[in-house]
């Protein structure tokens, strides 16, 4: 079976560990995941190109990542970031660790000599063997901006765009979002093998992700949304909003933004179904929660990733909701 799932950081990379096990993947070799990861987190700094989603998918999938963060390297240390904070090099609010550098370091090698994105993916992947195949959802640049009230603005009441990153790292997303915009989105295309991987599967799967800044800005590549709508494989998304507050992260801050409540059936309604316009064709929410989604098959499991065990259950119901069977 062939099995694409879009997802986002830490919950999409938790969730594609659930996924591996329910299909027993690597094993036998009749099962291949690809995973659609969002690149709208990726942000120049310090002259270094840094895709969080694309490295804590490779390093959680991996057994690089250190887990209590979500993000970077297990066993991490920090001389980097504190020689560049002795500099005075702005900006200090985003943490490189060391052997973290080592990725974006070969990454900006490899843009710099012409490679697209989804070629330094495979390459990093080559030493980290995920047992997914990672696909940046785009080789172009497609950065998250948030239009924010500009805490500098005064009582004129001004508001300005900062990277996605500055939003959630320096401010914790306690700026009030207007909107977001996904620079680039316009001229973007999907990455090489996106499209066929989306046309050959038998099924795909909207992971648990920040359904604004990580599902959202996947389908605002230009031909991917389409590609769900027009491909012979179910679409099921699983709720990352449990008993109406999300799991983790500020996907309720997100969704405020675009005037979605922070319920599973809104963000249900807000992918929409396959046949008005959206893309679902079944829908996972929280067993304690329940969902009306016209046009949309919803079915209520438990949706806490607690262990491995529990995601691939997980995995599982979204893969009989997408008539593929459990493993
Ligand atoms: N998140 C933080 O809250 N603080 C950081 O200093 C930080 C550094 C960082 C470095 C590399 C990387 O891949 C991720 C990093 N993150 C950090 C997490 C990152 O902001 C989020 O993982 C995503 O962008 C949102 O999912």
């Amino acid at each position: 079976m062939k099995i694409v799932a879009l997802v986002g950081g830490v919950g999409g990379a938790r969730f594609l560990l659930g996924l591996k096990a329910a299909l027993g993947v690597p094993g036998s070799g009749e099962h291949e995941i690809t995973a659609l990861v969002n690149v709208g987190d990726d942000i120049w700094l310090h002259g270094l190109r840094i895709c969080p989603d694309l490295d804590t998918c490779m390093y959680t999938l991996g057994g690089g990542i250190d887990s209590e963060r979500g993000w970077g390297r297990a066993g991490e240390t920090w001389t980097i970031r504190d020689e560049l904070a002795e500099y005075g090099a702005e900006p200090t609010w985003f943490g490189l660790g060391d052997r973290d550098v080592a990725t974006h370091l070969i990454r900006t090698r490899m843009l710099r000599a012409g490679y697209p994105l989804s070629a330094v993916t495979e390459a990093l992947c080559a030493r980290w063997q995920p047992g997914v195949r990672l696909l940046p959802a785009s080789d172009d640049r497609v950065e998250t901006h948030v239009v924010v009230d500009d805490p500098d603005g005064g009582d004129q009441g001004g508001q300005k765009a900062i990277h996605f990153q500055e939003w959630w790292v320096r401010h914790r997303a306690a700026l009030k979002a207007h909107r977001f915009a996904s620079v680039g989105a316009e001229e973007a295309t999907p990455a090489p093998g996106v499209l066929a991987a989306l046309a050959e599967a038998d099924a795909v799967l909207l992971a648990p992700s920040n359904p604004v800044v990580s599902i959202g800005t996947i389908l605002a590549v230009p031909g991917i949304a389409d590609a769900l709508r027009a491909g012979r494989a179910r679409v099921v998304g699983l709720s990352p909003i449990v008993g109406g507050r999300p799991l983790r992260g500020m996907a309720d801050a997100c969704l405020d933004a675009i005037g979605v409540a922070t319920t599973a059936e809104a963000v249900g309604r807000h992918y929409g179904a396959r046949g008005a316009g959206g893309v679902l064709d079944g829908w996972l929410v929280h067993d304690s929660d329940w969902a009306d989604v016209p046009g949309v098959a919803v079915r209520a499991v438990p949706l806490l990733m607690t262990d491995v065990e529990a995601t691939a259950k997980m995995a599982s119901h979204a893969l009989e909701l997408a008539g593929v069977g459990g493993a």
